[in-house]
Parts: structure tokens; sequence; C-alpha cells
């Protein structure tokens, strides 16, 4: 295929300029592929936490990798509060152990709960506090202009939900171990973080080091057969 040269007058278009592509063998890339694929297969999601301090340079590394993410119109429509500060996590746990106790007792149709039974999740929100880090994705769910009117940003939810798997991916892959929390309702982090009303709390993601007795329930995945389909001819 032969790239279509570009017209000149296009003045809003950014320059372009050649892909930087480092081409590898099939047999590269299935070591490479083989080897990730090994990497993420061993990562697990645990409520426990030890309090063991993770420098701010690695937390930095892992935003750094969420922010490649790809998103609509390129617009990056998020934004990661990184909190060690102690006082702040006990705040946020409290608020958020008041909304997932209404959750656990009567917010939540039964048919949710039975859903999480078997995970064994409930309101007491450790993590918030043993982790030494909280990191809060926010999606900015819209811009705004220089007139400081509103400003439209498309396909926000799937941007920062790339943006939260590369996060995770990251974490992962540096040999830390983070989970995806996710407080109902959530308004409350956007008034303790301190946050613009264009973002909204997405994800809560304690990062640290698992507890020395850290416990995951067993648990496999779905088959490639049950995820993919695929259709050659
Ligand atoms: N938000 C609650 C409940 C919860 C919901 C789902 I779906 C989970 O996979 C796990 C928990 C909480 O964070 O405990």
């Amino acid at each position: 295929m032969t790239v279509r040269p570009t017209s000149d007058g296009d003045e809003n278009r950014h320059p372009f300029v050649p892909l930087q592509f480092a081409p590898r063998s099939l047999e590269q890339s299935r070591t490479d592929a083989d080897a990730f694929y090994h990497t993420m297969q061993a990562r697990r999601t645990t409520r426990h936490f030890s309090s063991r301090p993770v420098p701010r340079d690695l937390i930095e590394l892992a935003i750094r990798t969420a922010g490649t993410a790809p998103s609509g119109a390129h617009q990056q429509p998020w934004t990661f509060v990184a909190i060690a500060d102690a006082d702040l996590k006990g705040r946020m746990r409290a608020a958020a152990e008041v909304e997932e106790h209404a959750f656990y007792n009567g917010r939540a149709p039964d048919e949710w709960l039975e859903a999480l039974a078997p995970l064994g999740t409930d309101e007491v929100k450790t993590h918030m506090t043993d982790a030494p880090w909280v990191v809060v994705l926010f999606r900015q769910a819209y811009g705004f202009r220089a007139d400081g009117s509103k400003r439209p940003y498309y396909y926000t939810e799937e941007s920062c939900g790339i943006a939260a798997g590369l996060f995770i991916a990251a974490i992962h892959a540096m040999g830390l171990v983070t989970l995806t929390h996710t407080p109902s309702p959530m308004a409350f982090l956007r008034e303790l973080l301190q946050r613009p009303v264009n973002e909204k709390p997405m994800l809560v993601l304690p990062v640290g080091y698992p507890a020395a007795d850290a416990r995951v329930p067993d648990i496999s995945r779905k088959s490639l057969e049950e995820i993919a389909v695929f259709r050659e001819r």
C-alpha cells in the first residue's frame, strides 16, 4: 500500500513523520508474545497488601505507561492522582466504607451480591490504608475551551479503560500488585481529591507489595475457545 501524499493547505493536521518500527522475525515475535503472555497470565488481583513502601519513581513509570494508551482524537482524557499521604488514604477509606456498607447491606440487588459471594469481597477496605499508594483514575468526561466553555471529548470510557489496562500491566511487570476497586458511588473522591467538575472518578487502584500471607481465590480464566471466534474464510 502506498501512502497518500498529504495535501497542502490542511493547516490543522499535525506534521507526519516516519513510523519507528523495528522489524523482527516470526520466530522472535512468537518468543516475545509467549513471554509476555506468561508474564500477564501470572498476574493476580489480591486484596491483601503489605505496608512496605514503594518509591514514587515506580508509580511515575506506571502512570507514564498508562499515558501511552491510544485515546479518542488523542485527547488523553485521564488524570491519575497518586496518594501516599496516610491521612488522606484514611479519609478515602472511611468514605469508601460508608458507601460500600450501603452497597453490601441493601443497595446492591441480591443477584449482584450472589455473583460477588464466591470472591469474598466485602465492605472492609483495608487495602486503601495498607497499600503504600492508592492511585485514582479520573476520566475527563469533557474538556474546556480557552473561553471556559465545555469542549466535547470522545470515547473517554474506552480510552480510560485502555489506560487502566496498561497501568495494571505495568504494575505487574515491575513486580508489584494492584487491585481494581470501584467504590459505588464514588463521587466523594472528586471532592476529597479536589478535582475539577469535568473529572469523573473511575477506578481506585491500591498499589504495593502483597502481604506475606496474601490470598487469592482459586479461579481460572476462560480458555481461548471460550473468548475468541476466528473467521478465516
Ligand atoms: N464496588 C464494590 C463491589 C464490587 C463489585 C464488583 I462487579 C466486584 O468485582 C468487586 C466488588 C467493592 O469494590 O467492593
